[in-house]
């Protein structure tokens, strides 16, 4: 295979930048976008104002006691989507291969793109001067082969940065960053990586997988791999609109409330795998259950936070099952299916502490589906790619923090 290129291009103080392009007067100022209010949160802080330590997702209060002369401007979210359309019209230029993250970050496979705009620098620099050119507004941007690497390129000369990584230099790049620089690892899990004495990315790097998982959890492997800059994950332009399921259809008819809530946990399980595998997480569970007369029965709820793990999927499942009357009926399918993925691991329950007994619980009980409905009886489940599934709107939706 080619060595891919990969951009991760990422506007700066997106918020806070629009208004200050917009409004003359605030250019050059202590911008912070957000209600002035006691409950107020700071959505962003415009680069005048990140010195003194304000910054997003804090109390509009707290940041202004940091910065008492920052200007405060309510978040005109129609403005933001309207500028992110024009932001995206431009990375499209490039490539049919944009996937959004959010209003203001996409990656971009620009693989194929190079015989006709010159390599992977040369095209950020062409999308880096187009937005600064026809948008008055900058981006940051990181050139590399995969998607890991890309990410933490376009952050690192913020803001108006260009950073670009061959691959030859993938791993010395990676070695000396700290382990917050990882994917998921914030300030609850950053301490316990410390005292376990992994400091840098080289030392998740050459943790041994059984280290890695005995720490991290079922992450654990995935974050080794993402540390040695081994990412294969393609840039999917549908991928917002997209799901991940996995369903079954039973030889033998289901009945009873707890057999058919054992087979959303297996189901609930391969999701999960399937997420963290993918590096995304997911804020919508559906199940599904087919009567033994082909009627079909859905239920989805939207949950607060994004999760990626299989004992928050199967509670929100069954929870769903709840909703149902599945006294006397009897089953030939049932399913569960997340949607709403959005990019990177859940943000409260990172890392889940999934101990070998809660482990050896769900293996048990998933051997127990198959027994009880036999080891051939039990297709194999398939984990379905978006494309068979229903898509979440008439309309592909990007996501957008904070909202
Ligand atoms: P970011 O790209 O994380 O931040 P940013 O563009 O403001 O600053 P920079 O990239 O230069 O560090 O987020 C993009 C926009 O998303 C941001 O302008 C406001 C919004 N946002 C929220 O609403 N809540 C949040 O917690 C964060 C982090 C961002
Ligand atoms: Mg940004």
């Amino acid at each position: 295979m080619p060595v891919r290129a990969i951009l991760h291009v990422d506007m700066d103080a997106f918020y806070a930048s629009v208004e200050q392009r917009d409004d003359p007067s605030l250019r050059g100022k202590p911008v912070l976008v957000g209600h002035d209010s006691r409950r107020g949160v700071v959505t962003t802080a415009s680069y005048e104002a990140r010195p003194s330590g304000a910054r997003s997702a804090m109390p509009m209060m707290e940041a202004l006691r940091l910065c008492p002369d920052a200007i405060v401007v309510p978040v005109r979210m129609a403005r933001y989507v309207e500028v992110s359309e024009q932001v995206f019209a431009i990375f499209h230029r490039y490539t049919p291969l944009v996937q959004g993250l959010s209003l203001d970050e996409a990656f971009l496979d620009v693989t194929a793109s190079q015989s006709l705009f010159g390599d992977g620098v040369a095209i950020a620099r062409a999308i880096r001067s187009d937005i600064k050119r026809e948008l008055h507004l900058t981006a940051s941007a990181g050139v590399a082969p995969c998607r890991f690497v890309a990410k933490i390129a376009s952050d690192l000369r913020k803001p108006d940065g260009l950073v670009a990584v061959r691959e030859e230099n993938v791993r010395r790049f990676l070695a000396p960053l700290a382990i917050e620089k990882m994917w998921g690892v914030g300030p609850k899990t950053a301490p316990k990586l410390r005292a376990l004495g992994f400091n840098t990315l080289d030392d998740l790097a050459r943790a041994s997988v059984d280290t890695l998982e005995r720490t991290l959890g079922s992450w654990g492997a995935h974050v080794g791999a993402l540390a040695r800059g081994e990412d294969d994950r393609d840039v999917d332009p549908d991928r917002a609109a997209k799901s991940v399921g996995a369903e079954q259809t039973y030889e033998q008819d289901l009945s009873g409330h707890d057999d058919i809530a054992r087979t959303l946990l297996v189901h609930s399980e391969r999701i999960a795998q399937r997420l963290i595998r993918e590096g995304i997480s997911a804020r919508i569970v559906a199940i599904k259950l087919k009567y033994a007369d082909f009627t079909l029965v859905s239920r989805r709820v939207t949950l607060p936070e994004a999760v990626a793990d299989t004992q928050s999927i199967y509670a929100a499942a069954l929870q769903q099952l709840e909703r149902v009357d599945v006294t006397r009926a009897r089953f030939r399918l049932t399913g569960v299916s997340c949607e709403g993925l959005v990019d990177g691991p859940p943000t409260l329950t990172l890392f889940p502490d999934r101990d070998a007994a809660k482990r050896r619980t769900l293996e048990k009980l998933a051997a127990d589906v198959a027994d009880k409905f036999g080891g051939a009886g039990i297709t194999r489940a398939t984990l379905l790619g978006a494309k068979d599934e229903p898509r979440l709107g008439a309309t592909k939706k990007r996501t957008t923090r904070g909202d």
